[in-house]
């Protein structure tokens, strides 16, 4: 009896342990991002499974792209639906899925499909009836195309979206569709918060981490096309033969999925590692360099996609120390790269720390009368608003500015200005915000997004880049709201006029489910959050009001730094009369970079709008709001509204506990109390320093700081990540 008590609690103890080993196997850890495929809900898998039997995918020879579909497929459409596709030459039934292009199929080609208009990289999904039998096809002009198609495909399951009936055609809006890593090669990210590098540059090319692959499925599946593997403050090692056969083996891993290597090339690199005594583009032995060094990393990488260059800007080398401008310098990599069919991303993130110029005015001014002179597979890329990736900016002045040249977008992915990975903000609205902002460059409606798809101007080199908010973290990017970042940048940049809602949506069916209470309220969540931030960080258009250096936290008070555009209190300027920063023409006259039409809104007080009131405009403390309320009372009420925002993003998640999995519950709920914390440590601090210069008297209601202002000045974070 004894015994037979001991062996059964010894099954139980085994039982309970295995259940604890296939529930931590199962653990939602983020790891899968939008490629999860658990089992969806019975009765949407009974509706697709006589849809999906069997697979069909012509194989003439062994393609590694057709093989990574087919791998996909499998484990997608396996996984959703329990129950694996059976695997066929040849369509021999109904629920069949083929994926083909007309070369590789008899019966792709009999149907004639519309494939002309689909370009390179589009495709077509249709629900269709082939020799009697009902099926979808997937097709396009490349194994590219197949690739997008069968991962919009398993979206369409992942989304319960119908199969019947499907007519879906789709092509990218814009060619480069890139990643741009700030990630160094001691394996640290700048600006980077979800951990090191998942570049492991050191075992490189020995040891290919399995991490490569997902990566690289994950792209494929939101159709980013291109990868810049370093930091745009680059160090010239990545251009050595050591490194370029590290690149080199990245590079092999990502090709299947169609995505292209690049590297941010270090424009003194001659010097550096070529041993020549200048980089000036004028010298022949620079030019001869630059021509050898493309030619060695096309024996490396033979489809390498190019250079992205931050030249001439926070201390990087440039053509400017040589008295050469901007062209000259992009034209000379950019003629190196020409014969192997490579392009030059080169950056306008630049100024100067001995120009008086209105920063926000810098770039402009030194691009746009450059215009027409770039080389025709340079691009010159150029961040969203005028400063530098702030919580909400006006769109650049220089998209629609330089007609002759493609000009790409770069978004930050990373939240360097908006609380990190910590921070709950879906950049969705802003990314949109953004790209739909009319430029009136060519009349109204040419919007940012016309720019840099190349219509408005007829390029047909485009690209958009974001910077990557990817790490060797488990869930990749910090945390699970993070991942949307990823995700809406992708979609947007195959589509620019997607909005951020509908890809919200997608995001949370996919990432969570399609439980009706889940999807109303994390919708909410994820449009209220980026405005909840402005709010809290710096509202009605203020600017660059973090701490020093790590721009972790509130700094409006900092004005001691040795460039002037590094301290806060240029951006905002508040005094006893008043806040803002005049950019009218009273002022710096920053409007009039912009076309006649969106100059004259932004240089009026009344049309401008709330968002960026302070932006373009110093006004005095009793300046009367369209609320009622003057601007202090407004000030204070947006940094009360943020905190307010940031209490309700943790109410409202709190509500969804029964219908989310305990991991990401969890790790969610301990964030979101950061940065309900956060949200009014900001409010505070900033509000005792705003008080301690209006003098003026807290509206009735809104409650004091919690500390003085010398606590909030004292505090430190030297230890703060990816600085
Ligand atoms: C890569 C900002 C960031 C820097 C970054 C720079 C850039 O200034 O704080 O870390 O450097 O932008 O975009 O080049």
């Amino acid at each position: 009896m004894y015994s037979d008590v001991f062996s059964l609690t010894r099954i139980l103890l085994l039982f309970t342990l295995l259940l604890g080993a296939a529930t931590a196997a199962w653990a939602e850890d983020g790891y899968d991002l939008w490629l999860r495929y658990p089992p969806l809900e019975k009765d949407i898998r009974d509706q697709y499974r006589p849809q999906l039997q069997r697979l069909v995918i012509p194989k003439s020879e062994q393609s590694p792209t057709l093989k990574a579909i087919e791998r996909e497929l499998v484990r997608g459409v396996g996984g959703l639906l329990e129950r694996r596709p059976v695997i066929e030459e040849r369509i021999s039934g109904d629920g069949f899925v083929l994926v083909a292009t007309p070369q590789s199929s008899r019966d792709v080609r009999a149907q004639n499909f519309p494939l002309k208009a689909l370009g390179e990289e589009g495709y077509l999904i249709r629900a269709t009836t082939i020799r009697g039998h009902k099926g979808t096809v997937v097709t396009a002009n490349s194994e590219r195309g197949l690739l997008y198609g069968s991962f919009h495909l398993l979206r369409l399951l992942q989304t319960r979206s119908a199969l019947e009936g499907v007519n879906i055609e789709t092509r990218p809006q814009i060619g480069l569709r890139v990643l741009n890593h700030w990630d160094n090669l001691d394996r640290s990210v700048e600006r980077g918060y979800a951990g090191q590098s998942i570049w492991d540059w050191w075992n490189l090319p020995d040891i290919l981490d399995p991490r490569y692959t997902d990566y690289a499925r994950a792209n494929a599946a939101i159709g980013v096309n291109g990868t810049v593997l370093n930091n745009v403050n680059a160090s010239a090692d990545s251009l050595t033969p050591r490194y370029l056969a590290k690149a080199a083996a990245l590079a092999d891993v990502f090709r299947p999925y169609g995505i292209r290597v690049y590297l941010s090339a270090r424009f003194s690199a001659p010097v550096e590692i070529g041993g020549l005594d200048t980089a000036d583009p004028k010298s022949s032995a620079v030019q001869r360099w630059w021509n050898e060094k493309a030619e060695e990393i096309y024996r490396y990488i033979p489809d390498f996609g190019g250079f992205l260059v931050k030249a001439n800007s926070e201390g990087q080398p440039g053509p400017q120390d040589y008295g050469r401008n901007h062209a000259e310098g992009a034209n000379l990599l950019a003629r190196a790269l020409k014969p192997h069919g490579g392009v030059v991303m080169w950056r306008a993130f630049v100024y100067q720390q001995d120009n008086p110029e209105d920063r926000a005015k810098q770039a402009y001014s030194d691009f746009v009368p450059l215009d027409g002179q770039f080389d025709d597979n340079v691009i010159v890329q150029v961040k969203n608003g005028p400063i530098d990736f702030q919580p909400r900016e006006p769109f650049h002045p220089m998209f629609g500015a330089m007609p002759k040249t493609p000009l790409m977008m770069e978004f930050q992915i990373t939240k360097e200005y908006l609380g990190f990975a910590s921070h709950l903000a879906y950049l969705g609205p802003m990314y949109e915000e953004v790209l739909r902002a009319d430029t009136f460059a060519a009349g109204p409606g040419s919007t940012v997004a016309k720019v840099i798809d190349g219509s408005l101007h007829g390029h047909r080199l485009t690209g958009i880049a974001g910077v990557a908010n990817i790490g060797s973290d488990r869930d990749w990017s910090g945390s699970t709201f993070n991942q949307a970042n990823w995700y809406v940048f992708g979609r947007m940049a195959w589509d620019p006029r997607l909005s951020a809602e509908e890809v919200a949506r997608d995001w949370l069916k996919i990432t969570f489910s399609d439980n009706p209470v889940l999807l109303e309220t994390g919708l909410d969540m994820m449009l209220a959050s980026h405005q909840a931030v402005v709010d809290y960080m710096t509202p009605l258009g203020l600017a660059h009001l973090m701490a020093t250096g790590h721009h972790y936290g509130p700094g409006p008070w900092v004005s001691d730094l040795a460039r002037p555009e590094w301290n806060p209190a240029y951006y905002h300027r508040a005094d006893k009369y008043g806040i803002g920063f005049d950019r009218t023409r009273e002022g710096s006259n920053a409007v009039a970079q912009y076309a006649p039409a969106v100059a004259a809104r932004f240089a009026s007080r009344n049309d401008v709008g709330d968002g960026l009131l302070l932006w373009f405009h110093h006004l005095p403390w009793d300046h009367p709001m369209p609320s009622g309320r003057d601007l202090w009372q407004e000030l204070v009420h947006r940094y009360d509204r943020g905190v307010a925002s940031a209490q309700a993003l943790q109410n409202q998640w709190r509500s969804l506990e029964p219908l989310i999995d305990p991991e990401r519950f969890d790790k969610t709920a301990r964030l979101l109390a950061v940065q309900a914390r956060e949200a009014k440590w900001w409010r505070d601090a900033s509000i005792a320093y705003f008080q301690s210069v209006s003098k003026r008297e807290l509206p009735r209601g809104s409650a004091k700081p919690e500390h003085s202002l010398a606590y909030y000045q004292q505090l430190q974070f030297p230890w703060a990540p990816g600085h």
